[in-house]
């Protein structure tokens, strides 16, 4: 944890971007930008960056020893309290440049750990985040610093600390680690519980996904006048929100808003995703919301669908929205409708293109019914209204012992009402019974 609450200042950072080999000055200078952003987030102020070329890193500080000894020295002059690195450090190099410095450095995926731990509010994103931190610490153990802090020397660090001391912090580490595990298969036993109750009335689903500051959370209260908060801050969301969307027709969707993706994301922050984000998996479609007018609009789509097929939900049928039209320009416009035919284009604060989103998703839910013949008991009249409800109705015959329906619906009711079925007319045109 940093321990900004005792200050009245924001803790003084010093940021280097870094330009590897396979990188443009301008990607690298972008990607420190938003690093800036993620430490505005944080609790720290910029007090002074640079971007330095690392076409091969150096074994003891990751740079050379000319850029080291100018990132220190600069960093001296504006008084920075920490020194924040645009990458992933090793833990040899974190340690290295920790004694070099003589203040707490950082890397990307600290700062990443950092936020999510004091963003995080459900029990089980604070379990989440606190195996990532633990994880990201475990190797790292030596380091001057652990816990950052403003007065140099009071931290709770590992400086000077023997062998058998190291050893024991090493094993309460992974003793927590392996705590926290067990806590988490616990939770999540009982959401699958919680899950399994509500699923016994199916609601179709869609999940926003995308890279953090897309403005999935600004579309979800667009569309359903959801009180979610909206910030122009990175991972301003973390956890899940659900709201139902009226399509129109009898027609609605459940939209859950998500926490965003960025690049570089620390491995054990994936597996939280996963997580945090299984429920949202079982979604009928992801709505991939990117922001149009970022220059960096083509890596964030790729870096989101990377982490989507990481947690294993590239199989889910997917609409892209481009969205910020309003900021983007017409250029880049015209050259991503003509590489994304199928791709939506928005903007949720002029609410252009906005109604196209609800066509879509009408039109993908009508392909996700399917036409059956049910036999219902006389008692079950429900789930005629239920087909009325949520499909339609071509015919209702009330016999003696029973109501024989032809509806369409949407194939999820299909297990809900399989005990009635007497065969699907379509699509398969099989029959079952
Ligand atoms: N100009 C413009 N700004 C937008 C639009 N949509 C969202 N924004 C702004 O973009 C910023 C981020 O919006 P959010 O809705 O919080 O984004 P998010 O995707 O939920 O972000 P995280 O929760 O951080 O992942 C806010 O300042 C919004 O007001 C848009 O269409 N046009
Ligand atoms: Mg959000």
């Amino acid at each position: 944890m940093i321990e900004l609450e005792d200050s009245h200042r924001p803790i003084q950072a010093y940021t280097v971007g870094i330009q590897a080999d396979s990188t443009s000055l301008s990607e690298a200078n972008e990607h420190l930008k938003e690093l800036l952003r993620l430490l505005d987030t944080m609790g720290a102020a910029d007090v002074g960056h640079q971007v330095a070329k690392a076409a091969n890193p150096n074994p003891k500080l990751y740079l050379g020893s000319g850029k080291s000894a100018e990132i220190l020295e600069e960093a001296k002059n504006v008084e920075a309290e920490i020194l924040v690195f645009d990458t992933e450090l090793s833990p040899t190099h974190q340690r290295n440049w920790e004694k070099y410095a003589g203040i707490p450095v950082l890397d990307r995926q600290q700062v990443i750990i950092e936020i999510f731990s004091q963003r995080a509010q459900t029990k089980e994103a604070r379990l989440q985040v606190e195996l990532a931190q633990l994880e990201y610490n475990l190797p790292r153990l030596t380091r001057a610093w652990t816990h950052l802090s403003r007065q140099r020397g009071g931290a709770r660090g590992n400086r000077g600390k023997g062998e058998t001391q190291l050893e024991m912090d090493r094993r309460m580490t992974e003793r927590r680690i392996t705590r926290i595990k067990e806590e988490l298969q616990k939770v999540k036993k009982q959401r699958a519980t919680l899950r399994k109750g509500r699923e016994s009335v199916p609601v179709p689903t869609a999940a926003l996904v995308g890279y953090t500051n897309a403005g999935k959370s600004s579309l979800l209260r667009a569309l359903t006048l959801a009180e979610v908060f909206i910030e122009d801050k990175l991972f301003a969301t973390l956890d899940p929100t659900t709201r139902r969307y009226d399509l129109g027709g009898g027609n609605s969707i459940l939209l859950t808003d998500t926490v965003g993706f960025i690049r570089k994301l620390p491995h054990g922050l994936i597996d939280a995703f996963q997580a945090t984000l299984e429920e949202t998996l079982r979604s009928d479609i992801l709505i991939h919301l990117v922001d149009s007018s970022d220059p960096e609009v083509l890596d964030q789509l790729k870096i989101t669908q990377e982490v989507l097929q990481e947690i294993g939900a590239h199989d889910i049928p997917r609409v892209i929205v481009f969205n910020k039209i309003d900021l983007a320009e017409a250029s880049t416009l015209e050259w991503l409708e003509a590489r994304f035919p199928e791709a939506l284009f928005m903007s949720t604060l002029t609410r252009e293109g906005l109604e196209d989103l609800g066509t879509k998703l009408v039109s993908f839910l009508d392909s996700l019914m399917i036409k059956v013949s049910l036999f219902l008991p006389p008692s079950r009249e429900d789930l005629a209204a239920l087909c009325h409800r949520q499909g339609s109705i071509q015919e209702k015959v009330y016999e003696n012992d029973g109501i024989r329906v032809q509806a369409r619906i949407p194939a999820r009711f299909r297990a809900a009402l399989a005990e009635f079925e007497v065969h699907v007319v379509e699509p398969r045109g099989t029959s079952v019974v």
